[in-house]
């Protein structure tokens, strides 16, 4: 008999069972988008943050080929300092479970574990999106089509801002993905609240994107909803600097040849060097908020489906 594959801790099967807000949280943060030990501390931090609004965390990634929905705190800490954890999106899956290796979870990974364990909420960063040059590269994140195929509600602060968010923005719609931003009328750009985009729909409170969640599984929508959440105003970096430095970054990917996966944990290291740990600052923060915006919209929609 195969080993079972997905193994749920029992704090998350219980909330379940009982139809309590359960919010999933990605690893790829913590052992690629983050440097040590801000990335454990992270991850702690964002577990507290469910629980502190009502909800029970579950992270998600790969060990030995199990899916682990909901760690330990020896599991986070593996995650955060082992040198041999693979980046899983879509595509890697099969191979890191059929392996058994370890491995963090992206965006599209995650949601796909977090729909296998019957969770319909995730709190993360930014979502991987087209990137700056895509016409050139053909580089676009497997986050945004998984959204076509997978219903699970993701908290987002935006596309970072090292992508491309005018086109990220027309391949959402192109793919059909219903997104809302929350208590604004743009895609917010991660770094800072702005883009200057238009999000097609603006939601104000956590049960409006419960609501219209909770009618999209109504008409049998088999994808999921993505939610841009601003950055806290206090945390937010100035456009004008970050984007500085994000240019910066961009051309150090391009002389030192990066490529495919290894691009986002390179832009995301090379802005916190330049920035001297600001960005690192901005980004924690602002994942913390998506933590908490999230356990609220699951709170919301915990209490609809009584
Ligand atoms: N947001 C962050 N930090 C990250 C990521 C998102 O604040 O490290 C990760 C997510 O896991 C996302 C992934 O799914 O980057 C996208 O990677 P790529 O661009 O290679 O698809
Ligand atoms: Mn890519």
């Amino acid at each position: 008999m195969q080993k079972k594959c997905l193994v749920i801790k029992q704090e998350v099967k219980n909330a379940l069972a009982h139809g309590q807000a359960v919010v999933a949280l990605e690893s790829t943060i913590i052992s690629h988008g983050m440097p040590h030990p801000q990335n454990i501390e992270t991850a702690r931090l964002l577990e507290k943050t469910v629980r502190d609004n009502g909800g029970t965390p579950a992270t998600i990634a790969v060990l030995d080929g199990v899916i682990r929905v909901g760690l330990s705190d020896d599991e986070l800490e593996l995650l955060g300092t082992a040198k041999n954890i693979h980046k899983a999106s879509r595509r890697d899956l099969p191979s890191v479970i059929a392996l058994k290796q370890h491995a963090a979870t992206t965006v599209s990974a995650t949601m796909i574990c977090a729909h296998r364990a019957g969770i319909k909420f995730f709190a993360t960063g930014g979502i991987g999106g087209v990137h700056r040059g895509a016409s050139e590269t053909f580089d676009i994140s497997a986050d945004l089509p998984e959204f076509v195929h997978t219903p699970v509600l993701v908290v987002c602060a935006g596309a970072k801002a090292i992508l491309d968010i005018p086109l990220t923005m027309e391949y959402l719609e192109t793919l059909g993905i219903p997104v809302l931003g929350y208590q604004t009328d743009e895609m917010p750009a991660f770094y800072y609240r702005s883009s200057g985009v238009k999000v097609p729909q603006r939601v104000d409170d956590p049960s409006q994107a419960a609501d219209i969640f909770h009618q999209a599984l109504q008409l049998g929508y088999p994808g999921g909803i993505l939610v841009g959440n601003p950055v806290p105003e206090n945390a937010a970096l100035p456009r004008e600097k970050i984007e500085g430095c994000i240019n910066q970054a961009l051309t150090e990917a391009s002389k030192n040849g990066i490529s495919g996966q290894a691009v986002t944990p390179f832009l995301l290291g090379k802005l916190n060097d330049i920035t001297a740990g600001d960005s690192l600052k901005t980004n924690i923060e602002l994942v913390k908020n998506n933590a908490r915006v999230c356990t609220q919209i699951a709170v919301a929609f915990a209490r609809l489906s009584v």
